[in-house]
């Protein structure tokens, strides 16, 4: 009997890591504790922190599996004679499993004993290879993050020459089928087209990411932590490259050819959803540039205001004119233009003051201020005849003699955005940068 309360733990008892469950992010520095537990025979599982040593590895490759029983014990031995003999005790494999019902992770916590190197986890409520590589990547302590499958399709050689490529700095390496050493050994004419035909498409829909790499649908590569961290990923299907190139931060990318092997065990689990999925991934990362990209280049928070103020200007523009037409029996037209020449000055200083106070601030003076005025009320102008030449545009051609105030509401909101833009990009314009020199009155 034993007074010691601790368990100390045997080579024989096997911990399974954790699956995170939060967002699928990669954090920027390594995990130096994961949570684990026991795989007790009879289910009564212990939580705790370990199984892992506190200090950061060199590589993490992680090793998605489903049903690969067979295939992983000849991967994991392979692997570890080449890791052992270059990086020795400066990597861990992570294989990651989701429930497979061939009990590929009992397979791989029996491998544990015999490579400490090695890690499993075991996903139950989530599934897909794309974010178990992610959820791989996510516990993983080392500073350069791999893949490769289980298969033996991806031949395990070629990891040292990418894993030499990122220590020599490349952001991210890829094995390629099509560059030299590279190839596909007994594939069909149909599947050949498929693979290419889906590249193609891949640099139709999304030149800037697909064209970086020569082989974008390949799932062997290794790449830095930091050209992944931070950002968070959703993949979709299998094409993970696609959203490491598509989201991450990869600048110096490089390429080792491999063939790529035929299975000898286990079956594929690509099927007709995978194209589907892919062509929707592609599409998802194509809208994230282009939204991307007016996102970063419109002020949202200006143009609100910018809006707001305008709302104020339409009511004032009303209040004027009901006051003098109906109120003191002026004409319309003149009545009108007075109306809309207030909302302009009522826009104009508000605007000043608050949509765009920043760089009304840095172009201080009257003179810069009745120039800034100037501009706002040609351009408001403008825009009111834009304003009439759309309503009719929309009222007559597209909505064909119907609906005219809905029209007009479209109109104004046309009419919103290029006053906006135009008033940015001309009357409260940044690069304008007043010289304090010439301020000194
Ligand atoms: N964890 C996990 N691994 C998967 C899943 N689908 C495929 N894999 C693994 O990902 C690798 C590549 O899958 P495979 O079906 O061989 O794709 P193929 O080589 O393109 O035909 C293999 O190691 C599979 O076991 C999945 O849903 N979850
Ligand atoms: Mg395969």
């Amino acid at each position: 009997m034993t007074y010691f309360s601790n368990p100390v733990e045997t080579p024989s008892q096997q911990r399974l890591i954790e699956p995170p469950t939060d967002k699928l992010v990669v954090p920027s520095r390594a995990t130096m504790h994961r949570e684990t537990h026991l795989v007790i025979p009879h289910g009564h599982e212990q939580h705790g922190y370990g199984g892992a040593s506190p200090r950061a590895l060199l590589f993490s490759l992680v090793i998605p599996t489903f049903n690969e029983q067979e295939n992983l014990p000849v991967l994991v031995q392979q692997l570890t004679t080449l890791l052992d003999a270059a990086i020795p005790h400066q990597y861990e494999l992570i294989v990651v499993d989701d429930d497979s019902p061939d009990q590929t992770w009992q397979r791989g916590l029996e491998l544990t004993q015999m490579f400490p190197q090695v890690h499993v986890m075991r996903r139950v409520g989530e599934k897909g290879l794309s974010s178990a590589v992610i959820r791989g990547w996510q516990v993983a302590q080392g500073e350069i993050l791999g893949v490769i499958d289980a298969d033996l399709q991806h031949p395990p050689k070629v990891l040292l020459d990418l894993l030499a490529k990122v220590r020599d700095g490349a952001d991210l390496a890829v094995g390629s089928r099509h560059v030299e050493g590279g190839g596909v050994s007994e594939w069909s004419i149909v599947r050949r087209f498929l693979s290419r035909g889906a590249q193609v498409l891949g640099l139709l829909i999304l030149p800037h990411v697909v064209g970086r790499v020569s082989d974008p649908m390949s799932g062997y590569f290794v790449c830095r932590r930091a050209a992944i961290a931070d950002v968070e990923l959703h993949p979709q299907g299998y094409k993970i490259l696609l959203e490491v190139l598509g989201r991450g931060t990869v600048d110096v990318i490089d390429e080792a050819g491999y063939v790529f092997q035929e299975r000898t065990a286990g079956a594929s689990k690509v099927t007709w959803k995978q194209y589907i999925d892919y062509i929707h991934h592609l599409l998802r990362l194509r809208s994230l540039g282009s939204m991307g990209k007016i996102r970063r280049n419109f002020p949202v928070k200006a143009f609100f205001r910018f809006a707001l103020v305008g709302l104020s200007g339409v009511l004032i523009d009303m209040a004027v004119l009901y006051l003098l037409h109906t109120g003191l029996g002026l004409p319309l037209t003149r009545s009108k233009i007075v109306a809309a020449e207030v909302a302009i000055l009522n826009n104009f200083v508000w605007n000043d003051l608050w949509t765009f106070a920043t760089i009304s601030r840095s172009q201080k003076g009257w003179g810069a201020k009745f120039k800034r005025f100037l501009k706002f009320n040609m351009i408001c102008l403008a825009g009111l005849v834009l304003n009439v030449l759309v309503l009719n545009l929309i009222y007559n051609v597209v909505f064909g003699q119907k609906w005219a105030y809905l029209a007009n509401l479209l109109a104004i909101g046309l009419v919103t955005i290029w006053n906006f833009w135009l008033n940015l990009k001309l009357s409260w314009r940044v690069t304008q940068v007043d010289d304090p020199r010439s301020q000194g009155h």
